[in-house]
């Protein structure tokens, strides 16, 4: 047992109203919402490495946090795992996420990491059995060590890309060992800093392949979770090679891996490749292949991947209005890949930082529910293409140049514009949200 989040109670939902700041003011887990509990919809994940491994850190200063649990020993770990397990159970989340090395002491060689990790995973899976709490998916850490500093997959050295290959197929294990639903793959250095030194060519394809070996390992183990891709355009490297979603389809296409894997979409990450984060969603589904979400916003003014929890209603219900239009998560969910600011050294800080970010992302839910439950704008989308529904709009499709423009002379074809309607639809976006 631990007492890190002493006289912390389980936070009850108390309803809009509630001035309590240790309770729920939009999460009823239990609340039905279009025929899903919010629970089941929203599918809240924590993120291990910002809530419990990471220090505080900035490049300026080193750690600012003090937990009991820093240290790299397997005794530690656990104290670690006993913290993270109580802080799911307090605020009722359902899933948490993790790498490798967020769990286990680092090994002095990979046969100790796995040892470490075995151990760790064991201890796990008497925490889920014991709490319900569920993994929603594990990955490798392929970036913070030394080794990585030229890439995992990318590397020049062929000897990395065989310590990666075989570190993600005990990540794979370890996921699998716990009923993992998803493998995600975020490429952390898998990019360049310089052209000048960067065969560019080889290291696509270095990073196709293992993607291909992580591919034909799912399907010999028999895994049936979604393996997915985690786009992000720079930082660390100057340049990602799985900038974003429309970027990682194509890289799927050329290794014929469309299909095979999805993506793991974080708004941060959307808004550093110049999109929005519903942009991402939209296109994803449109490609068939969204998977599930970082739920964690950017500081719009400093430019890189601040990592925040999400605190805006209109942002999120717009993001979430995608996630529904795709059907709502399968085998994805909500994670918030999101740390606390480096001067939020207090425990209480951990809980605050989850109960605003699941508070807002139900209050941004149901909005959204609301929005498509209306069809307000699904009405004017539908009415906007309903030229493509005539006999004429059909036609074109199948038809070639010069049928069109003997076509186009007999109808007298000469079209008149109509109006976007953006304004029309604002307002009614802000009907809801
Ligand atoms: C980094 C990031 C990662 C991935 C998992 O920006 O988002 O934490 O989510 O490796
Ligand atoms: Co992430």
């Amino acid at each position: 047992m631990t007492d890190f989040f002493k006289d912390i109670p389980t936070i009850p939902f108390e309803g809009p109203d509630s001035a309590n700041e240790f309770a729920f003011r939009h999460y009823n887990p239990e609340e039905i919402v279009m025929g899903k509990s919010l629970k089941e919809h929203l599918r809240f994940s924590a993120a291990y490495w910002h809530s419990f491994a990471w220090p505080g850190g900035d490049p300026f200063g080193a750690q600012t946090f003090e937990r009991p649990w820093f240290g790299d020993t397997m005794e530690l770990a656990k104290v670690k795992a006993d913290v993270a397990f109580d802080m799911f159970q307090k605020l009722g989340i359902p899933f948490f996420c993790f790498h490798d090395a967020d769990v286990r002491p680092e090994g002095r060689d990979f046969a100790e990491n796995t040892r470490n990790l075995e151990e760790i995973v064991d201890y796990f899976a008497e925490k889920m059995d014991e709490t319900g709490v569920k993994l929603l998916w594990g990955t490798a850490n392929l970036f913070s060590h030394r080794r990585f500093m030229a890439g995992a997959a990318t590397n020049p050295d062929p000897e990395v890309f065989a310590f990666s290959a075989a570190t993600i197929k005990t990540c794979m294990d370890a996921t699998m060992k716990l009923g993992g639903e998803n493998y995600v793959l975020w490429g952390g250095r898998e990019g360049y800093e310089t052209l000048l030194n960067t065969d560019l060519g080889r290291e696509r394809q270095q990073a196709g392949r293992m993607l291909q070996m992580v591919v034909d390992y799912k399907h010999k183990t028999g895994f049936k979770g979604a393996i997915l891709i985690e786009p992000k355009p720079q930082e660390p490297t100057k340049h990602q090679y799985d900038y974003d979603v429309a970027t990682v389809y194509g890289f799927l296409k050329e290794f014929g891996l469309e299909g095979e894997v999805q993506v793991n979409i974080e708004q941060g990450h959307a808004i550093l490749a110049g999109h929005s984060f519903e942009h991402e969603l939209a296109l994803a589904r449109e490609l068939g292949i969204f998977g599930s979400i970082d739920m964690n916003r950017n500081d719009y003014q400093s430019g890189w991947d601040t990592d925040q929890f999400p605190n805006n209603v209109p942002e999120v219900a717009l993001a979430y209005y995608e996630v529904l239009r795709a059907g709502g998560f399968k085998t994805g969910g909500t994670n918030f890949d999101a740390k606390l600011r480096r001067q939020s050294i207090d425990p209480e800080d951990l809980i605050l930082g989850h109960i605003g970010g699941m508070d807002t992302c139900a209050a941004g839910l149901k909005a959204a529910a609301a929005l498509y439950e209306s069809s307000a704008l699904e009405k004017q989308r539908t009415a906007r293409y309903s030229g493509w529904e005539t006999e004429f709009g059909k036609k074109l499709m199948n038809s070639d140049l010069t049928e069109i423009e003997s076509l186009t002379r007999k109808n007298l074809i000469n079209p008149e514009p109509n109006s976007g309607r953006q304004e029309r639809l604002e307002n009614i976006v802000n009907r809801f949200v």
